[in-house]
């Protein structure tokens, strides 16, 4: 790409600002998560030079965070670094992430701002000691009006009410994609220059597809719709479906994601009886939402199957979801077969 044509993750924010898109708290905030997400991109880009690999915890017991699930110490490194960028910046109420039981309210030694910061630091861990791509995924809501201490009550807010999100995949580059509400786009670091740089504006999702992510050893656990529907992909032209289909699975979702974002399919992590109670394997708030946001905005569509994902009442900061997202048409038939068994 030319100089002449590069416009950076700055220019781009500030040419919406004067559009009237965002304003320059929500600018700024922007700017911070890029600047975290930089770091992060140069611990997990150290790999085992970094020491940085492996489980947290120390004296051979595993750190285990609020999901049961055992922390990796570049969860807990990540955590910290979007922690450390963001609790100064003035622009934040407060924030809340995947590796913390509860939100955390902007410590009082520091201004207080309007915004709250919700964020899955490392998404795909379980893929950092095999050197497969890794990813953080944020979201941006409003502190509720006259709330200056936010509890984990007042991040309860639907999907609909995010004003920003995205997601920065550490792969073999390091990309930010993000929405504020007016398209999707994406930025690539460039490492020489420290800066992300816009190299597509206005990503769109395929309508169709005949490529499907999803975790099949699970197929077993699944409700009979996810049976059905699965087994109408598996059949191939033959099946009513009527067109063979390919299967993709990273098990990073910020890498599936990008793929459907950049060439269409479906994501899924549907409902299965390992989870059975729980809801789900993925959560609402810093995971479904934020990638419901930046796929709508590309042109897709994000459902739980039966209820178009935004709009589902939060209940719990880590509440866990059913996820369908992608290409528009295909998302369409997942929950028609759904919506049909019910
Ligand atoms: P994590 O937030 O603990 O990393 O879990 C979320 C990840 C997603 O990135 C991915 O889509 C999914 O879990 C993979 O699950 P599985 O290992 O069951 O295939
Ligand atoms: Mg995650």
């Amino acid at each position: 790409m030319s100089q002449a044509s590069t416009v950076s993750l700055t220019r781009y924010l500030l040419e919406e600002q004067r559009a009237g898109h965002i304003n320059a708290d929500l600018r700024l905030l922007i700017e911070v998560v890029a600047r975290a997400c930089k770091s992060i991109s140069i611990a997990v880009g150290k790999g085992a030079l970094g020491g940085v690999l492996g489980d947290a915890g120390s004296d051979g017991e595993a750190s285990i965070n609020i999901q049961g699930e055992a922390q990796k110490k570049l969860d807990v490194l990540s955590n910290e670094i979007l922690l450390e960028a963001n609790a100064w910046g003035g622009h934040l109420a407060g924030l809340a992430s995947e590796e913390m039981d509860h939100s955390l309210p902007i410590p009082d030694v520091h201004p207080r701002g309007n915004y709250l910061l919700l964020f899955d630091p490392l998404d795909g861990s379980s893929n950092i000691d095999v050197n497969i791509s890794v990813g953080t995924i944020f979201s941006v809501l409003r502190c509720p009006e006259g709330v200056t201490t936010p509890g984990d009550e007042h991040y309860l807010q639907p999907g609909t009410a995010q004003l920003a999100a995205g997601y920065c995949t550490y792969g073999p580059s390091t990309m930010l994609v993000l929405t504020i509400g007016h398209g999707t786009h994406a930025f690539t670091l460039d490492r020489e220059i420290g800066s992300f740089v816009l190299t597509q504006r206005d990503m769109k999702i395929p309508e169709e597809t005949r490529e499907f992510a999803v975790n099949m050893s699970n197929q077993r656990f699944w409700e009979p719709p996810m049976q059905r529907y699965v087994g109408d992909l598996l059949a191939g032209r033959e099946g009513p479906r009527g067109k063979d289909f390919n299967m993709r699975w990273v098990a990073s979702m910020v890498a599936d994601v990008h793929r459907i974002l950049t060439r269409g399919g479906i994501f899924s992590y549907p409902l299965d009886s390992k989870c059975a109670g729980k809801g789900g394997k993925l959560r609402l708030m810093y995971e479904a939402n934020p990638m419901a946001f930046l796929v709508e905005q590309a042109g897709g569509a994000a459902s739980t199957g039966r209820q178009r994902m935004m709009e589902v009442p939060p209940t719990g900061l880590h509440q866990r979801v059913p996820v369908f997202l992608g290409s528009k048409a295909e998302v369409e038939a997942a929950v028609r077969y759904h919506v049909e068994a019910d």
